[in-house]
């Protein structure tokens, strides 16, 4: 019998291998052909699953060989150890209901470790051939401080400050990079330094305004420096370099072992780098590029607009409230996995809730999108049954997701006078998610957060302070939100109602 590890590995010597039929695709684009233009820090799951597949078919569209990405990964090694044996090959196994198919990805052109490859990373950011830098590094990956600017007594940070001080005076320059704005504030002074050609930085991160969070990081970091030098690169910086806001959109759950087999069943290859996705994927990006871009436009599902704004606000509330509602409430009532728990009536009712009566009211539709029908979308995306994605994937840092997803439409709400109760009992979910850390039938719900120990600290104590304790997290909860006695109350009551579900150990 042939076992996974008798299989040749997907690699361009073995691409010639793969079966042709309607449930395998290979490469749009030649990757033998392809060259850099991209450089993507934070080559994770979802990245493969999603720029890169609209990069790569918009180089097919456009017949363009000129946008191959350097994939740039954080601290683990892993990705790049997974890339590059597979000359940055992967397959992207996509699950509908009922159907599946796989399609090898070729515009991964190359893998590098953002600590262990700084220099190749800061040339290939500072190289002329680049046009774009984009970034998926997660939430906390910015280390942004609660004022929103970059958190630089943050100590990786704060060695990437000086390291950039090192660029600018001509000292040594060849500390590792340690942080990912880090590294592209140091590419960005070398291409200053080196040519001055333009660049955009497209972040691709579920945040308000990605891609200004990501230009006041970068100036932030700049203004660290002090001196002329410094001075001048920021003036660059503000005429040269583009941050358009974007958003993204597929569910990508964690790849595990039945996938893997899944995927070596229909290639007949072992695809170490494989990603896992729903067939659904759609990318919004603001027009505002400093120079040349690939053709995204010609693929189906991305929209390049002036306003990406409307569709930021709807999908990060729409899609990713409800997703977290549904992962702390489910997760709470002992299921593990996203489309159990949204079937549960009790969830489900509560995601449907939040939408109608909380969230919709609080957005403006861009032009053709009816929120009703998208509210729907979601719902039966997430009650999809073969993608398998887990509540405790969506439930990891809530204390940097919940203010954009649900704290959110709490305050917005309070401005029409309305205190939002769907809203308010998501957020206890998570309160109840954090304080109990255990589910109805006793399972474990490991705490995964930035602040982990300030919410552990919060949570000890009596369940009736839980509330107040948990208020007092500036940083978290706006202050609209923990001025208001009435989100107050009712936040109270939920977190005592959920507790008491889920009794305590
Ligand atoms: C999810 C998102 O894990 C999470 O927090 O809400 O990753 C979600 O699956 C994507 O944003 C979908 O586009």
């Amino acid at each position: 019998m042939t076992t996974p590890d008798s299989l040749p590995r997907l690699s361009l010597a073995t691409l010639g291998l793969l079966p042709t039929g309607d449930a395998v695709h290979g490469p749009s684009v030649d990757p033998r052909a392809a060259t850099v233009g991209i450089v993507h820090l934070g080559v994770g799951a979802f990245h493969r699953a999603h720029q890169a597949v609209f990069t790569e078919e918009a180089a097919a569209a456009a017949d363009e060989t000129t946008w191959g990405i350097l994939g740039v990964t954080g601290r683990s090694p892993r990705v790049a150890e997974q890339l590059v044996p597979q000359d940055g090959l992967y397959g992207v196994l996509t699950k509908g209901r009922g159907t599946t198919s796989l399609r090898v990805v070729g515009s991964m052109r190359g893998a590098a470790s953002l600590t262990g490859d700084s220099e190749r990373v800061l040339a290939a950011i500072a190289a002329p051939s680049t046009h774009i830098v984009s970034s998926t590094v997660s939430e906390k990956g910015y280390r942004r401080a609660a004022t929103g600017n970059s958190d630089v007594a943050d100590p990786d940070l704060a060695a990437d400050v000086g390291a950039l001080t090192a660029e600018l005076t001509g000292g040594s320059a060849g500390a590792a990079c340690r942080t990912p704005v880090g590294a592209l504030v140091r590419g960005l002074a070398r291409r200053h330094r080196d040519h001055g050609a333009p660049l955009t930085v497209v972040c691709c991160d579920n945040m308000t305004d990605n891609g200004r969070v990501v230009e006041r990081l970068v100036h932030g970091i700049i203004d660290a420096v002090p001196g002329r030098e410094a001075a001048v690169l920021r003036a660059w910086v503000q005429d040269s370099v583009r941050f358009p806001v974007s958003m993204v959109d597929r569910i990508t759950p964690a790849t595990t072992d039945t996938h893997r087999t899944e995927a070596q069943a229909l290639s007949g290859l072992r695809d170490e780098a494989l990603v896992v996705a729903e067939p659904f994927l759609q990318w919004v990006i603001e027009d505002l590029f400093a120079g040349p871009r690939p053709r995204w436009e010609l693929v189906p599902g991305a929209t390049i607009t002036d306003d990406v704004a409307p569709y930021e606000r709807a999908k990060l509330r729409m899609l990713n409230g409800t997703h977290s509602t549904v992962a702390y409430l489910g997760a709470l009532r002992g299921h593990r996995l996203i489309d159990q728990a949204v079937v549960d009536p009790e969830v489900g009712e509560l995601a449907r809730r939040l939408l109608d009566e909380d969230v919709i009211p609080t957005l403006t539709p861009p032009a053709g999108l009816d929120l009703a029908r998208y509210r729907d979308d979601i719902l039966e995306r997430f009650a999809n049954p073969s993608t398998g994605y887990t509540t405790l994937q969506v439930a990891a840092d809530g204390s940097l997701k919940v203010p954009i997803r649900l704290l959110s439409v709490i305050a917005d709400r309070l401005e029409a006078g309305v205190v939002a109760d769907a809203a308010i009992r998501s957020v206890a979910g998570w309160l109840a998610f954090v304080a109990r850390g255990r589910d109805v039938d006793g399972g474990t719900l490991p705490l995964e957060d930035p602040i982990a120990d300030r919410l552990r600290a919060a949570a000890a104590g009596s369940a009736g302070g839980l509330v107040d304790r948990m208020l007092e997290l500036e940083d978290v909860f706006p202050e609209a939100v923990r001025e208001h006695d009435g989100v107050r109350t009712a936040l109270r009551a939920e977190v005592a109602d959920l507790l008491r579900m889920v009794p305590a150990g």
